[in-house]
């Protein structure tokens, strides 16, 4: 794999000759029949989903990417993050890797091997490999109950993750933190055909020693429990797969400092999702005529409320009931107990992770206090389209339009800016700004997303009729048109177009559980409920109405691009090169869609003709003079000169510099690299040379 000879194709497509979309789509091609997936495209690296093992990772190719530095190796992952973690410690500048691509691409594959190569090449004193354990089994666990299988991918990611981990001065993991973004939590009470809901709860349902089964009041066989049914019932992982999983989601909450306790806590949240799920409603009539409902089979109420340690009548009450402002009570007819029921399911599950986040996070934070630098990994849920579209696919396609907004404007749209502005002569690379769309969904007072914010908007249809009032003739939305579904509007995304159902829109936005049910929440015995519901403690008045998903997602992006945008980004881009989820078959027709909504070509062109790297003349003298010859550089008038006469005295061609107003651009990442691998050098000399000057003085 190391050596040359065997490499298949071009290394990086900005060397392609012609450059034309099919030279480009040629090369990857025959790259990924030769199990070469990756390509560069400059310093962007462009993965292909193999589908299968690769004997591509191990800890000597760690070593060797440490050693040799990005571009004198085959592309690889290990380049990217080593890139990284190099400018982090040679540059002490925070860092960020954005791993992108559809659902199924390979993106949270490619943030496991970036996390492995930054485990393996760290020190190894036990505070530090107690720390990247933790790092690595938080990964674990938050797979187990953030992932699942569905039509687009056997282990889909359904929440965003951005891992941040700190270092310390010698480049070792001190600590980190993990934020996370809209789990799609309506799978824990609703199911496609062909998906599974959370892994957990087949791994805890397979894995679970009979002790543990019969203390969460639990069966072992999955189909007792109505959540985890679907129309086609097609769990494709074995049992056996969902039992060795559990050992390591296990483990993982040991290793993370969980008490055996916590765990059991933990499993019990589980275990009453699951029960609370299996309660059925049947209509009745109360006294007064109004109809009511009662529960067909108590003995689950009767176990949820044992492990939840409650009062069995004060739950029935809360999930059968409902209390008005003015504390009049009434009966649920059984439709609405079941919404209820519903909501109570997934709030319970939603708030668990939140609460297994926080909890890891305060396990993970570095001890020692000040800001040290970062080096952050982003996965997020890739791009969907289903047969049917809702709610949780507008969520997911946002992120992604939001995600491929920031890349579009740092790669394409500011970059050309930034050179016309220091007056280099630029050819303009034309590409699709989504902008456009953004705007379509997050427009303050008339986008899609805000719509569902309106206070007079209660209903789904309401909803739909008011999208089709503000957005109806927008060049990417079609509404009210007759080739589209009833109850439905179609978005043209950046991705492809996505025709969404609006059937639940309204209820998955707001979510909100009772007042009566959180507050009998707050009262179990459970030690965790307190914490996941603090606006049932009856203590605590004016609680402000938590904020909707929509809002959420819309303030949470916000400012993690904010926080991005200041960061030295590197990108992974995933391609998904069949939808069979099948080894060696690479479907042009697939992989053309992607790079062309990508914009990969226009990368490629910028990367032909643009730079890499670019500092302010006085910025770029402080760090790098002391590289000139044996001396400072000498000159006279304004630091440009200055720059001149260091480049001079350099054996890097002259070509790789173009000088701007009022800053130096370098076109290739290798001449940075050459730079801070002579800056590096002269350190080193003059450390020896300070230590045999200390030890004459002793
Ligand atoms: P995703 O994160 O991009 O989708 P994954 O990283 O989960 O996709 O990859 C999907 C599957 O593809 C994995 O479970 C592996 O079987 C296989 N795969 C991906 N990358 C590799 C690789 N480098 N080597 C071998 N197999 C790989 V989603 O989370 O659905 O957007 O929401
Ligand atoms: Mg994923």
């Amino acid at each position: 794999m190391l050596g040359l000879e065997h490499e298949v194709g071009a290394w990086d497509s900005v060397l392609l000759e012609p450059l034309t979309e099919d030279s480009f789509i040629a090369n990857l091609q025959q790259r990924f029949k030769r199990d070469h997936i990756y390509t560069y495209v400059g310093n962007v690296l462009v993965s292909v989903n193999p589908y299968k093992k690769l004997a591509l990772y191990s800890a000597d190719l760690v070593e060797a990417y440490v050693e040799r530095g990005p571009f004198q190796l085959p592309p690889h992952i290990y380049a990217i993050a080593g890139s990284a973690y190099r400018w982090l410690n040679d540059r002490n500048e925070d860092q960020c890797i954005i791993v992108t691509g559809e659902s199924g691409a390979g993106k949270t594959e490619a943030a496991r091997i970036v996390l492995q190569f930054l485990v393996l090449v760290s020190g190894n004193s036990p505070e530090v490999k107690l720390v990247k354990d933790r790092l690595v089994q938080a990964n674990t666990l938050l797979e187990a109950f953030g992932n699942a299988r569905t039509m687009k991918n056997d282990n889909a990611s359904r929440f965003g993750k951005f891992l941040d981990i700190e270092f310390d001065f010698k480049g070792d993991p001190i600590g980190g933190h993990l934020t996370h973004y809209f789990l799609d939590k309506s799978r824990v009470t609703s199911l496609a055909s062909c998906d599974r809901n959370f892994h957990v709860f087949y791994q805890l349902l397979s894995g679970a020693d009979i002790h543990l089964l019969k203390c969460l009041k639990l069966h072992r066989n999955v189909e007792q429990y109505s959540i985890l049914q679907t129309e086609t019932n097609q769990p494709t992982l074995s049992e056996e797969e969902d039992k060795n999983l559990f050992v390591y989601t296990r483990n993982a909450l040991e290793i993370l400092g969980f008490t055996n306790n916590d765990i059991i806590d933990i499993f019990r949240v589980i275990a009453i999702v699951l029960k609370l799920g299996n309660l059925q409603y049947v209509p009745c009539n109360n006294i007064d005529g109004t109809e009511g409902c009662s529960i067909n089979n108590d003995y689950e109420l009767f176990e949820v409320c044992e492990l939840l340690g409650i009062e069995h009548r004060w739950l029935q009450r809360a999930l059968t009931s409902r209390q008005f402002e003015d504390g009049i009570m009434t009966d649920l007819n059984a439709v609405d107990a079941a919404k209820i029921r519903d909501i109570l399911c997934k709030t319970l599950y939603s708030r668990l992770f939140t609460w297994l986040i926080h909890r890891i996070n305060d396990i993970i934070k570095a001890k020692s206090l000040g800001k040290r630098k970062v080096l952050g990994v982003l996965d997020l849920y890739g791009f969907e389209v289903f047969e049917e579209n809702g709610f949780e696919q507008l969520m997911i396609n946002f992120c992604n339009e939001k995600l491929h907004q920031f890349i579009t404007a740092a790669t394409l749209k500011e970059e050309q800016e930034e050179l016309v502005k220091e007056g280099l002569e630029w050819t303009k690379i034309e590409y699709f700004n989504n902008i456009v769309i953004c705007q379509l969904l997050e427009h303050d007072s008339h986008g899609v997303l805000s719509l569902l914010e309106e206070p007079h908007v209660q209903s789904d249809a309401a909803y739909l009729s008011r999208v089709e009032q503000c957005c109806a003739g927008h060049s990417h939305c079609l509404t009210a048109d007759a080739t589209l579904p009833s109850h439905s509007f179609q978005i043209r995304h950046y991705a492809g177009t996505v025709t969404y159902r609006v059937h639940g829109f309204v209820e998955k936005n707001r979510d909100t559980l009772p007042k009566e049910v959180s507050r009998v929440m707050f009262r179990c015995d459970h030690p965790i409920m307190q914490a996941l519901f603090p606006e049932g403690n009856p203590k605590r008045c004016n609680v402000k109405r938590p904020i909707s998903e929509s809002m959420q997602i819309q303030v949470s992006l916000n400012a993690l691009l904010k926080s991005l945008a200041v960061r030295q980004v590197h990108y992974i881009r995933c391609l998904k090169p069949n939808e069979l989820k099948q080894p060696r078959i690479f479907e042009i027709a697939l992989i053309q869609h992607q790079v062309r909504y990508l914009g990969l070509i226009a990368t490629v062109q910028m990367w032909r003709t643009g730079y890499c790297y670019r500092l302010p003349y006085i910025q770029f003298l402080c760090r790098y003079k002391m590289v000139c010859g044996n001396t400072w550089p000498r000159w006279r008038g304004s630091p440009i000169e200055g720059v001149s006469v260091l480049l001079r005295s350099l054996p890097i061609p002259s070509a790789e510099f173009t000088f701007g107003r009022t800053k130096l651009f370098v076109r290739s990442p290798r001449t940075v690299f050459e730079l801070e691998d002579f800056r590096r050098a002269r350190l080193h000399d003059l450390a020896l040379l300070i230590q045999k000057v200390w030890r004459g003085y002793r």
